[in-house]
C-alpha cells in the first residue's frame, strides 16, 4: 500500500480537560462558550468536534473509485473553504494592524470626562489598523494615496473609535459626495483598472469639477501620500470633535497622532520600485518592527479651542477641508500610543475589525461637520454587509472589554446565550435586568454649534465653506523647495496619465488659482498650453506660511527605527563589518547584510557570514542608508552585475547617504557615480569620514542638495 503523505501522529492525551467550562447561568450548556478547544487538545476535529482520522484522503469507493457524498468531513472542509472570503471594504480595503496600549501623561479631567483620559497610571488597550484608501485588499502598499489610521480604544466605558487618516483634511465637505468620490477614484467600472491609482480620467474629472477638493489634492500630491512606513507618518482625526468634562462644559478638539521617531516619506521612484520588489513593504515593516520589539509609538496631540476662537477663524471649523495651523493653535501632547503586539490571525482581527466614528464614549461627542454626520450613518451599515449581520460586536476583536448588556436579540451568528424570559424594558418581572442610567449614561452634548436661527429644511452649503483655495495655497507656500518640486512632479505624472485634454486643462486652471508658480511649473513640466486660472467663489488669501505643514522642515535628525544595508562580498573585512554592525544597532537603527548570494560570504578571517538578503532580492529601495564594503577581489564580480550597479545608482538617485570602503571604487566607476559627489558620500577607511560621520549624515535621511542633479521636474 502507498504510504500516506504527511500523515501526522495522534498526540498523547494528558487525560485532563484543558479548557474549564464557563459556568452558565442556566446551569447547563456552559461548554457552548469554549473557544478553539480543538487547538488546545491537539487533535484535529471537524467543526462539530468529531476527531478526524485521515486528513489526507477523501472517502472513495475502492482505491481509485469515485468520491462518496457521505464524506461529511470532506464536504464540511471544502464548504468552509468556499466561504472563507467576506466582502472586502469598499474603501480602505488593504490594511495592516497591531495591538497596543494608550496612556495619558496626566489627567485630562479639565476638558473631558472620558474615563480612559483620566488616569496616567492606567493603560487602555487599543487595536490600530492602517490602510490605503483606493486599492483592493490584494493591492500594493506604496501607491500614491492617503493612509487610513483607525484606532479602537477598548475603554472601561465602551469602545471609542478614532477613524482618521494621515492627512488632516478630506476631499469633500459633505457625505453626499462620498460615493461619487469613491467611484471616481477607484478602478474604472467598465475596465477594472487602474488598481490603487488616482492617475486616471475619472478621478481628475471629478476633482476638477469639485473645487472643494483642492486643498486635499495638494496633500495627496505631496510626499505625505507616499509614507516611508506606517511607523513614520502622522495621523489626524480630521473633523472637529467635542470634549465634555464632568461639569458639562464643552470644548472643540482636533486629534493628531505624531510618531516619536519623526515622519518621513519615500521618493516617488522608490515607491514605484517597491510596488514590484515588495508589495507588502509597509505591512512587513510594521510586523517586523513589532516582532523585533522596536515598538512603534505615536503621541496624541490635541488642539483644544472654544467657540470664541472658532468664530475668529477665516474658515468654518465644521468644514473638513480645512485645518487649524499649529502656529495658530499649538498641539498639547497628552499621551502615548504604543503598538507592542502583532495580530494572532489576520482575518480574525485585521479583517474583521469594525470601526465606526459613531463609537464614542461619554466625554467625547460630534459636531455638525456634514461629512462626519454622514459617516455616522455609513459605517454601521458597512459592517452589516461586510460581517454578515448585526452581531459583529461579538467577534472577539470588536468586543468591548467592559460589560455590555441589553435586549437586542438573535440575528445571524448570535454567539452569546441570553437567558431568561425578559427581553424588553421597562419590565416589572425581573429585577436584575439592565435599566437605563440617566446619571452616568451617554448624554449627547446639549448645545448646538452654531446656534441655528432657522429650522427650515434645506439642501445647501454655508457661505463659510466657500473658500476652496486659501489653504491649498498655504500648503504650497509652506513647503520646502524639494517638497514643492515633488508636488510639481506628482501633478505632472498624474495629469500626464489623463487621456482627455479638457480634463487636464481644467485641472491646470485650478492649479493656477492655487498659486501661479505651481500652475506654471506643472504646465511647463507637461509641455501644454497656458490656461486661464479658475474663477474662485472666494479669492484665496495669502496666509503666513506654516512650517509645521512641511515634514522636511521639521524632520528630526535621527536614525531610530531606520534600516541600513551593508553590501559585502567574499573577503570583506570581518572586523570592520562587525564594528559597523554594532555601531548601527547601537544608534537605534536596524542593519541588514547583503551578499551576492543568499548563502552569505566568507569574510577576511575565513569565517562564514550569513546574508539577510541576496543582492538581487534586496534592492536598495528597502533601506534608508547603505554601506558598500566589498573586498578588492569581490568588487570585480560585483561591478559586472547589473543588480549591483542598479543598487548603487538607485541609492544615489534616492538621495541616500552612501558609505564605502575604497575597495569599492570599481563599482562606483561602473555606475558612473562620483565617490565624492556630495557630503552624503562617506569614505569609511580614509583619514576623514568613518563610521561616526556616516551615522551622523544618515540622520539627515536624504541629501536634498543632490536632487537637482539626478531628477528633473517630471521624474
Ligand atoms: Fe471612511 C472605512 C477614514 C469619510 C464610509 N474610513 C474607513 C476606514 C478609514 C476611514 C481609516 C477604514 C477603517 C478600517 O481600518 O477598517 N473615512 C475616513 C476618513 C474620512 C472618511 C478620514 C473623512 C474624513 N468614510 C467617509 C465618508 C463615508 C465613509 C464620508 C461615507 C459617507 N469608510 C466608509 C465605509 C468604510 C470606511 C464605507 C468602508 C469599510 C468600513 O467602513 O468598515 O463605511
Amino acid at each position: 500500500m502507498a504510504k500516506d503523505p504527511g500523515k501526522s501522529k495522534e498526540p498523547k492525551s494528558s487525560g485532563k480537560r484543558s479548557v474549564p467550562p464557563i459556568p452558565s447561568r442556566t446551569g447547563h450548556g456552559g461548554e457552548l462558550h469554549q473557544t478553539a478547544a480543538g487547538n488546545i487538545h491537539g487533535r484535529l476535529t471537524t467543526n462539530q468536534g468529531v476527531v478526524i482520522s485521515d486528513n489526507q484522503n477523501s472517502l472513495r469507493l475502492g482505491e481509485r473509485g469515485t468520491a462518496l457524498l457521505e464524506d461529511f468531513i470532506l464536504r464540511e472542509k471544502i464548504a468552509h473553504f468556499d466561504h472563507e472570503r467576506i466582502p472586502e471594504r469598499i474603501v480602505y480595503a488593504r490594511g495592516s494592524a497591531a495591538h497596543g496600549y494608550f496612556q495619558v501623561y496626566k489627567s485630562l479631567s479639565a476638558i473631558t470626562r472620558a474615563a480612559f483620559l483620566q488616569n496616567p497610571q492606567e493603560r487602555t488597550r487599543v487595536f490600530v489598523r492602517f490602510s490605503t484608501l483606493t486599492g483592493g485588499a490584494g493591492s500594493i502598499d506604496t501607491p500614491r494615496d492617503l493612509r487610513g489610521f483607525a484606532v479602537k480604544f477598548y475603554t472601561s466605558e465602551g469602545n471609542f473609535d478614532l477613524v482618521g487618516s494621515n492627512i488632516p483634511v478630506f476631499f469633500i465637505q459633505d457625505a453626499m459626495k462620498f460615493p461619487d468620490l469613491a467611484h471616481a477614484l477607484k478602478m474604472e467600472p467598465d475596465r477594472g483598472f487602474p488598481q490603487a491609482a488616482s492617475a486616471h480620467d475619472t478621478f481628475w474629472d471629478f476633482v476638477s469639477l469639485t473645487p472643494e477638493s483642492m486643498h486635499m489634492l495638494m496633500w495627496v500630491m505631496s510626499d505625505r501620500a507616499i509614507p516611508r512606513s506606517f511607523r513614520m507618518m502622522e495621523g489626524f482625526g480630521v473633523h472637529t470633535f467635542r470634549l465634555i468634562n464632568a461639569c458639562d462644559e464643552a470644548k472643540f478638539v482636533k486629534f493628531h497622532w505624531r510618531p516619536t521617531i519623526g515622519s518621513t516619506s519615500l521618493i516617488w521612484d522608490e515607491a514605484v520600485k517597491l510596488g514590484g520588489a515588495d508589495p507588502d513593504f509597509h505591512r512587513r515593516d510594521l510586523w517586523e518592527a513589532i516582532d523585533k520589539e522596536h515598538y512603534p509609538e505615536f503621541e496624541l496631540g490635541l488642539q483644544v479651542f472654544d467657540e470664541a476662537f472658532a468664530e475668529k477663524l477665516d474658515f468654518d471649523i465644521l468644514d473638513p477641508t480645512k485645518l487649524i495651523s499649529e502656529e495658530l493653535l499649538p498641539l498639547q501632547m497628552v499621551g502615548k500610543l504604543v503598538l507592542d503586539r502583532n495580530p494572532d490571525n489576520f482575518f480574525a482581527e485585521t479583517e474583521q475589525v469594525a470601526f465606526h466614528p459613531g463609537h464614542v464614549v461619554p466625554g467625547i461627542d460630534f459636531t455638525n461637520d456634514p461629512l462626519l454626520q454622514g459617516r455616522l450613518c455609513s459605517y454601521l451599515d458597512a459592517q452589516l454587509i461586510r460581517l454578515g449581520g448585526p452581531n459583529f460586536h461579538e467577534i472577539p476583536i470588536n468586543r468591548p472589554v467592559c460589560p455590555w448588556r441589553n435586549f437586542q436579540r438573535d440575528g445571524q451568528m448570535r454567539m452569546t446565550v441570553a437567558p431568561g424570559q425578559i427581553a424588553y424594558e421597562p419590565n416589572s418581572i425581573a429585577r436584575d435586568t439592565p435599566r437605563e442610567c440617566p446619571e452616568t449614561g451617554f448624554q449627547s452634548y446639549r448645545a448646538n454649534y452654531p446656534v441655528e436661527s432657522s429650522t427650515e429644511k434645506r439642501r445647501s452649503r454655508a457661505e463659510s465653506f466657500a473658500d476652496h483655495y486659501s489653504q491649498a495655497r498655504l500648503f504650497w507656500t509652506s513647503m520646502t523647495p524639494p517638497e514643492q518640486q515633488h508636488i510639481v512632479s506628482a501633478f505632472s505624472f498624474e495629469l500626464g496619465k489623463v487621456a482627455r485634454p479638457a480634463i487636464r486643462q481644467r485641472m491646470l486652471g485650478h492649479l493656477m488659482t492655487i498659486h501661479s508658480e505651481l500652475g506654471r511649473r506643472v504646465i511647463a513640466a507637461l509641455g501644454v498650453e497656458e490656461v486661464e486660472p479658475a474663477k474662485p467663489a472666494v479669492q484665496p488669501r495669502n496666509d503666513k506660511p506654516s512650517p509645521a505643514l512641511s515634514i522636511v522642515a521639521k524632520a528630526p535628525k535621527t536614525i531610530q527605527g531606520r534600516k541600513i544595508a551593508i553590501l559585502v562580498t567574499d573577503g570583506s573585512d570581518a572586523a570592520f563589518i562587525g564594528k559597523l554592525k554594532r555601531q548601527i544597532t547601537g544608534a537605534g537603527a536596524e542593519v541588514a547584510v547583503l551578499a551576492p548570494l543568499i548563502g552569505g560570504i566568507r569574510t577576511s578571517d575565513g569565517n562564514r557570514l550569513a546574508a539577510d538578503h541576496a543582492l538581487y532580492a534586496g534592492p536598495s529601495v528597502f533601506f534608508d542608508a547603505v554601506a558598500i564594503l566589498p573586498s578588492s577581489e569581490g568588487v570585480v564580480n560585483l561591478a559586472r552585475e547589473a543588480a549591483a550597479i542598479d543598487w548603487l545608482r538607485d541609492a544615489f538617485a534616492h538621495l541616500k547617504v552612501i558609505a564605502y570602503h575604497t575597495d569599492a571604487a570599481l563599482l562606483f566607476e561602473k555606475a558612473q557615480i562620483d565617490v565624492a559627489a556630495d557630503e552624503g558620500m562617506v569614505v569609511l577607511n580614509g583619514s576623514t569620514g568613518g563610521v561616526g560621520t556616516f551615522l551622523d549624515m544618515a540622520k539627515q535621511h536624504r541629501i536634498w542638495a543632490r536632487e537637482p542633479l539626478v531628477r528633473g521636474a517630471t521624474a
